[in-house]
């Protein structure tokens, strides 16, 4: 018989929904939650790189389930969001109906892939029975003072008339038409990560997580511990707050610097300076933050000084492009001996410069810690070991105080756009801005909108979506019309999956638990900042509203290195190097493309596809196959290290090491393939090993040996069992040198040892030619051959 993947493949697919196999247990008494990131079902379906991720979680969650752990493995579509929308506009054909397509596409091909999924649980975040709750998720945190509204910079296209996202702004040119970006001030919503800074950064440290995530959510969040000093600006009777992480180098002090947008600056300019400061104050506007910081850095005088605090000498004050608005207090003690931005700027504007921490070469900017000098509050201290004393000086001088300021922003999660989740606010020309009442939800998103991008949220042009009646006093009232950002939907989602369908709440709060977190979660890397900090935040937030005794929500977390296209670069439809995972199945089935991929490589990292290998691990799958002629009832051979395999594989798949969790499975695969007869119990282990990575060949085989349940419900091999399986090694010996070992049930008879012997190969070889005169059998210790001339 062939090894026909397809007839096996699709017999098993329709068994296994027609049986429900992987329905989630209900009451959970040892849960594994394993995750996958949901995609966003975009157009063009999968390519064979996404599928890398999916298998892997689905062959820990069978190996889980076959370890009797309770498995929750759910799947779901993140399907709000901008490509569905833009391609709408492009195209006219509404978003709603694109994205049933590509789900459609996209389920059609994870299924025939194999995963597990429980398929009941499935989610779809623009659905009005799930963005329901994401609305309500929003009132909640508005409720709590977690969600409020201020005007906020957000790119502007002049020509388009339309926000952009920073994405869509490339070296500050609109990506669609090439005009000049410039920032607009409008009025955003924005949700208060900023209050969960400190715990954001410091509960990294328990997670299971791959460090360079850690890191970067640690930048992203930006922890600086400094000072805040106070510098007073005499003829005005103010004083200008400046936040430093270098306070000990106060005495290095030339100039302050403000960010261009500082509050403080109109009071300050000098009648001489008005004209070139507000001037400059115009340019600054047509800049982005990142070129900012990256470009050389300018500025203007304003006028006006301040007082050394320490000295009393006068400082000039500037404003300047590389001072940003929204960081510490949006001003800078300049220290260009120390620091390189201030060194640059001194040079460019002829600015004083004074060293107080000791270098060999004053000609120099010296950033390393030193021994301060002119410094005479700090004789003989030591900039970085002395930091908590001099921090104290300031302080009992009431000149400035310890101060800690993150780099983290409040989220901006309000869009101009369409195809999102409504955002649940009344504005009433009475009673202001009304939260939606929770009963009233949903609100829906109307189907009938022209999405042509406007600048304005595309749903003002709504009317009957617009006009409602105010919440409190029942009087005419306006909708907001932004939606949220996809982000939002996708902060809350693995909340769902415990309770998908349930119509009175997003989830019931007693059962948030039996499932949380999730102990495993697996997708790219490129979330390792945005998503994986607002799902962090959002829990945090949650549990804090509503006790639900969840500090994070993922445990576990593993990225899945890309799949590169045969050349080495990564696939795209542009290049024209894309490899379908539906023609890999066609043509050599879906085990043999689950089994590659977890073959291909080290998990975490990036593997160029190889069509060669592709037909590698087929031949394998083919050889497996055929080892089912050699089964035999009684006695046969069974390998000696059948144990240290189990662990092996075991462990591996428990560390994420598939392929050599494969290469071991391969190693057993020659093994038996040497051997003329197989025992039962041999060959059924290594069907059991097989089913995570090969469910469908491995199904078909276990049905084969004659099995009455499903090898997806059979348990995974006891280590301490298959210890206990009882086989011995013979040594054979030839003219008195030992040629082979065999490897045997120790009960069996005699003829049946010496016909083994006589069909190994080894053995063979050094009978070829000659005739045996004797041959002794000590059960269970020695078999003995004699031979002479063939005559
Ligand atoms: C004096 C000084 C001396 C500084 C020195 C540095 C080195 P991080 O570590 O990123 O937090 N700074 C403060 N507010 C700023 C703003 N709004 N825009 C641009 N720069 C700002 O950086 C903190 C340092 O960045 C602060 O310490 C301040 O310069 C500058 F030898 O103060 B420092
Ligand atoms: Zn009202």
């Amino acid at each position: 018989m062939r090894y026909d993947h397809k007839v096996i493949e699709q017999k098993w697919q329709k068994h296994w929904a027609s049986r429900d196999a992987y329905r989630t247990p209900v009451k959970p008494q040892k849960k594994f939650y394993c995750l996958d990131m949901f995609p966003y079902p975009s157009g063009v379906g999968l390519h064979v790189g996404h599928p890398r991720g999916y298998v892997a979680t689905d062959v820990v969650s069978r190996f889980k389930r076959a370890q009797g752990f309770d498995v929750l493995h759910p799947m779901g579509w993140d399907s709000f969001g901008l490509p569905a929308e833009n391609y709408a506009i492009k195209t006219g054909i509404h978003p709603a109906t694109t994205t049933e397509q590509s789900i459609r596409r996209f389920k059609w091909q994870l299924q025939s892939m194999g995963l597990s999924y429980d398929w009941e649980r499935e989610i779809t975040t623009s659905n009005p029975d799930y963005y329901r709750w994401t609305q309500w998720l929003f009132l909640k945190l508005y409720e709590h003072g977690l969600a409020y509204q201020k005007k906020a910079p957000v790119n502007w296209c002049p020509s388009c008339k339309t926000v952009l996202a920073n994405e869509q702004v490339t070296q500050g040119k609109c990506e669609r038409c090439g005009t000049m970006v410039i920032q607009r001030h409008l009025k955003q919503w924005f949700f208060k990560i900023t209050e969960y800074a400190e715990e954001l950064l410091a509960s990294l440290d328990n997670l299971d997580w791959p460090e360079p995530i850690k890191v970067m959510q640690r930048n992203w969040i930006g922890k600086s511990v400094g000072a805040t000093i106070q510098f007073a600006v005499k003829e005005h009777g103010f004083t200008v707050d400046v936040f430093t992480t270098r306070p000990e180098t106060l005495y290095g002090v030339t100039y302050l610097v403000l960010a261009p947008e500082h509050s403080l600056v109109k009071n300050l300019i000098t009648k001489n300076q008005r004209t070139l400061v507000e001037c400059y104050q115009q340019e600054i506007k047509t800049h982005s933050e990142r070129d900012r910081q990256m470009n050389a850095k300018t500025g203007v005088f304003t006028g006006a000084f301040a007082l050394h605090p320490l000295t009393q000498v006068k400082l000039p004050i500037w404003i300047a492009d590389y001072v940003l608005p929204h960081y510490g207090s949006g001003a800078v003690m300049a220290v260009p001996a120390h620091d390189k931005r201030d060194w640059e700027f001194a040079q460019k504007y002829r600015l004083p410069i004074k060293f107080v921490v000791e270098t060999s070469n004053e000609r120099e900017v010296y950033t390393e810690p030193g021994k301060l000098i002119n410094s005479p509050l700090w004789k003989g201290l030591h900039s970085e070991r002395d930091f908590k004393q001099i921090i104290q000086t300031l302080e009992e001088q009431k000149i400035g105080l310890s101060d800690t300021r993150f780099r983290l922003r409040d989220w901006l999660v309000s869009r101009q756009r369409y195809w999102g989740t409504p955002i649940p606010i009344i504005y009433c020309g009475a009673c202001g801005v009304c939260p939606v009442p929770e009963a009233d939800l949903v609100v829906g998103l109307p189907h009938d909108v022209d999405f042509k991008p406007t600048g304005e949220s595309p749903l003002t042009r709504s009317k009957e979506f617009q006009s409602v009646r105010c919440p409190k006093c029942q009087g005419k009232a306006r909708r907001e019309t932004d939606t949220l950002d996809t982000f939002v939907d996708s902060s809350w989602y693995f909340l769902r999956f415990v309770n998908p369908r349930l119509a009175e709440a997003a989830f019931r709060k007693s059962e948030i638990l039996s499932w949380l977190p999730a102990d495993l979660y697996v997708g790219g890397a490129e979330h390792a900042v945005l998503h994986l900090l607002y799902a962090r935040f959002i829990t945090k937030a949650l549990d804090d509203i509503l006790n639900l005794n969840l500090r994070e929500p993922f445990k576990k977390l593993k990225n899945v290195g890309l799949i590169l296209a045969q050349d080495g670069q990564k696939m795209s439809k542009s290049r024209g190097n894309v490899v379908n995972p539906d023609d890999v199945i066609l043509k050599f089935g879906a085990d043999t493309l689950r089994c590659y991929e977890m073959f291909l490589g080290p998990f975490e990292e990036s593997m160029p596809w190889s069509a060669d290998s592709v037909i590698g691990l087929r031949r394998w799958l083919e050889r497996i196959w055929k080892l089912q002629d050699k089964v035999v009832e009684v006695g046969g051979y069974s390998p000696l290290n059948v144990n240290e395999v189990v662990k092996k594989v075991s462990n591996d798949i428990e560390h994420f090491k598939f392929n050599t969790a494969i290469s071991e499975l391969m190693i057993l695969t020659s093994d038996l393939k040497r051997q003329m007869e197989i025992s039962r119990q041999a060959y059924k282990t290594l069907v059991i090993l097989l089913s995570p990575f090969a469910p469908h060949l491995a199904e078909e085989l276990w049905q084969s040996l004659g099995s009455k349940s499903l090898i997806v419900h059979a348990t995974w091999p006891k280590i301490s069992e298959t210890a206990r399986m009882r086989v011995i090694t013979l040594p054979v010996v030839i003219d008195g040198k030992l040629r082979t070992t065999l490897t045997l049930n120790p009960n069996l008879a005699e003829e049946a040892v010496v016909d083994l012997a006589l069909k190994d190969a080894n053995a063979k070889k050094h009978l070829e030619g000659k005739k045996i005169v004797r041959k002794i059998y000590v059960p269970n210790k020695i078999l003995n051959f004699l031979t002479g001339k063939q005559s």
